[in-house]
């Protein structure tokens, strides 16, 4: 795993976006940076990061940028990849081009998913980095195939009708695993170090790799800016967010937890599972955490742990 002293310096994301006090998503960023290697583009779907770092006249990006619609990150790195891979064949450019697509989970899980399913499928030689805030937040917290049972955002407001979201989280990995491609890992922001190991690892791939990183939103977590590190070591630490790599066929769970804390401790600190502790939702509470324990056994059972 990269230790801190073997981290680059130089900042290629920031100082300059507009992302808010504590924001998930920019730390990610930054971190996403620090295991680029060499010459690299980025292509960035629409959502809070790409609207907030690009803001005329400025733009937070050390590396070239490419604007992607919302639904077509992975499309246009398909793009790119292949102009790079047409202009080595004519003789016209002599380096590897590293090629990084990002989307939020709005962006991966829904609309961006086709264009994804597409570029793992024709074997792309780049990396797929979704973050997810489990919400459209740019657009005022809208759910998502990734937001958790039970969240309540302005799409899934609790109430007496419903418990907050009442469909459960996709699985992301899962899906692009099942297109055959080498590399597919999920991090945390908490765990920076298994983070840029698993980016720089997803770089040095040569095909499609994905990785899914975990970066809370306190605007729409509804959880303080002081507390998004805490809550990310939370989301691991409870189960509620396990942390695994899938390279060339074999699983691997990257960060154990054996000893898990109750997943209240993760939901208690956020606003959008507030309505949970009322004694009518009592047993959602129950549901999430036989849901978090069934898939991090799965996985864990899938790496071939006891
Ligand atoms: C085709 C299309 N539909 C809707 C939108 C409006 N839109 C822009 S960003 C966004 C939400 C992005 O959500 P997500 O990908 O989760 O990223 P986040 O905002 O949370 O960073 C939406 C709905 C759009 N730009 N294009």
């Amino acid at each position: 795993m990269v230790t801190l002293r073997e981290l680059p310096v130089e900042e290629l994301f920031g100082p300059g976006h507009r992302l808010c006090a504590g924001c998930g998503p920019a730390i990610s960023m930054r971190m996403l940076t620090k295991a680029f290697r060499g010459p690299t583009v980025v292509t960035n779907a629409t959502g809070c990061v790409e609207v907030a770092s690009s803001i005329y006249p400025f733009n937070a990006w050390g590396v070239p940028w490419v604007h992607t619609a919302f639904e077509n990150a992975a499309a246009t790195a398909s793009g790119i990849e292949a102009g790079f891979k047409a202009l080595r064949r004519k003789g016209k450019l002599e380096r590897n081009v590293d090629v990084i697509a990002i989307g939020g989970d709005g962006g991966t899980f829904d609309i961006g998913i086709q264009a994804l399913s597409g570029a793992l499928e024709r074997g792309h030689d780049f990396v797929y980095l979704c973050y997810d805030n489990e919400a459209y937040m740019n657009t005022g917290i809208q759910r998502s195939g990734a937001t958790p049972h039970g969240a309540a955002t302005t799409t899934s407001p609790a109430g007496s009708k419903i418990p907050g979201k009442p469909e459960w989280k996709k699985d992301l990995i899962g899906i692009c695993i099942a297109h055959g491609i080498d590399y597919a890992a999920t991090a945390s922001i908490a765990y920076w170090n298994d983070y840029v190991t698993k980016v720089r690892k997803a770089i040095e791939v040569d095909g499609p790799a994905v990785v899914h990183v975990l970066a809370p939103c306190p605007l729409g977590w509804r959880s303080e800016p002081k507390d998004t590190i805490k809550i990310a070591k939370l989301a691991v630490q409870t189960r509620f967010f396990p942390i695994y790599e899938y390279d060339k066929g074999t699983y691997r769970l990257s960060i154990k937890v054996p000893n898990p804390k109750p997943v209240e401790e993760f939901l208690k600190l956020q606003g959008r599972f507030r309505h949970l502790f009322q004694p009518e939702f009592a047993d959602e509470i129950r549901k999430i955490q036989d849901y978090v324990d069934r898939n991090y056994e799965r996985i864990a059972k899938l790496s071939g742990e006891p």
